[in-house]
């Protein structure tokens, strides 16, 4: 299923492909997020054009609404959402436990009351594993808890441990029903966790890995602490992974580290920044990042970057600014087109560079010329 087609001979990265039931993904790859079955404002056909593989959606909101029963009856999420290529679903823990006060933690999984209706409801590992088979995804993940950032020791072994006896709970699951998707099997992925604490990501992975998935996620990480501290999530964690897996880092990063990532050993990655900024008017470049509300774009008649997708070509910043000045949804259209594609071809880059084998060399220059500016 995973091929590793070359590795780096200086760092950790690897350039790979995996293969799922709705065609092969070819790795390191960013996976736009697209929380309710779409990427906010991006059609497919636009999606493919700027280079998407596969995209991401949530169980917790999906089984919020419109519920599970419905998206079945569509033929599955890839029907419903007219999507006909790769689809990774997370879990619902994740988003569960962002309720706060809404959520109890049981040993039998999560009691909530949906953020829509406030109706109580229920995720635990069998249904979250079960409603992600209904949706029909290609690649399924475990159902853990993310504990929060800063986090006790002695509470991060407590909820790995209930982390391990759901993943064991999961694999059960999966075991008694192998759920098929698009001619092939679905695919699952264990997710590693243990907060801050070396030695509790180490358990964790050499546990997942003991009862053997398709693929590992590192949760948990960029959950709101210092950077090193998230290089040190992944840096714990990747050594007990195999090598023939493919890796994923939840939930992250902006350009620079997941460029920093991929250099210790990541090969997926997913992240509301190309599309969530884009609502705020901000547009990554090769030089940092720049909000086009700021009025010294007014008269900026250059385009947002000279590399930017063919569909976001002939419009400047100027324009964009005064589309977003004026309410204009074009506006944010654009923005989202042009991150997607930014971070998209970023991966690509990466990709191009590990095969070539100048990654080291790829990674100080786009480092080194990558400010976080945002004029
Ligand atoms: N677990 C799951 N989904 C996630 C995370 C996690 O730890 C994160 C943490 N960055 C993002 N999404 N299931």
């Amino acid at each position: 299923m995973f091929t590793l087609l070359a590795t780096d001979s200086q760092t950790l990265a690897r350039r790979g492909r995996l293969v799922t039931p709705h065609g092969a993904i070819e790795t390191p790859v960013f996976m736009p997020v697209g929380t309710q079955g779409s990427v906010k404002t991006v059609h497919p056909v636009e999606l493919e054009a700027i280079g998407a593989q596969i995209i991401l959606g949530n169980t917790y909101h999906l089984a919020v609404r419109p519920g599970v029963d419905i998206v079945k009856e569509a033929g599955g999420l890839h029907a419903f959402a007219n999507w006909s290529k790769p689809i990774l679903t997370d879990s619902g823990g994740f988003q569960v436990f962002s309720l706060g006060k809404l959520r109890k933690i049981k040993e039998e999984g999560v009691h909530f009351q949906n953020h829509v209706d406030g109706s109580p409801m229920f995720l635990g590992p069998e249904t979250a594993m079960e409603i992600q088979a209904g949706l029909g995804s290609d690649i399924a993940m475990l159902f853990d808890e993310c504990p929060p950032h800063p986090c006790e020791a002695s509470y991060a072994s407590k909820s790995l441990d209930l982390t391990l006896r759901w993943a064991r709970r999961c694999r059960e699951w999966v075991d008694k029903n192998q759920p098929m998707t698009g001619g092939g099997r679905q695919l699952h992925f264990g997710i590693v966790q243990g907060s801050s604490y070396a030695e509790l990501r180490a358990r964790s992975a050499r546990e997942l890995v003991a009862m053997g998935f398709d693929g590992y996620a590192v949760g948990g990480v960029s959950v709101g602490e210092p950077e090193p501290e998230m290089m040190a999530g992944v840096e714990n964690s990747v050594p007990h992974l195999p090598m023939d897996k493919p890796r994923y880092a939840m939930g992250l990063g902006t350009p620079p580290q997941m460029i920093e990532m991929v250099a210790r050993g990541i090969d997926m990655f997913d992240c509301v920044l190309p599309t969530r900024l884009a609502r705020h008017s901000t547009a990554f470049t090769d030089e940092g990042s720049m909000n086009l509300k700021n009025n010294c774009f007014a008269r900026d008649f250059r385009p947002i970057s000279e590399d930017t997708h063919p569909l976001c070509q002939g419009f400047t910043r100027a324009y964009i600014r005064h589309l977003i000045k004026a309410g204009e949804i074009l506006g944010l259209r654009l923005i989202s087109l042009h991150n997607l594609h930014f971070y998209l071809s970023l991966l690509s880059r990466a990709r191009t560079a590990i095969e070539g084998g100048y990654f080291s060399e790829f990674r100080r220059e786009f480092t080194s010329k990558y400010k976080n500016h945002t004029s």
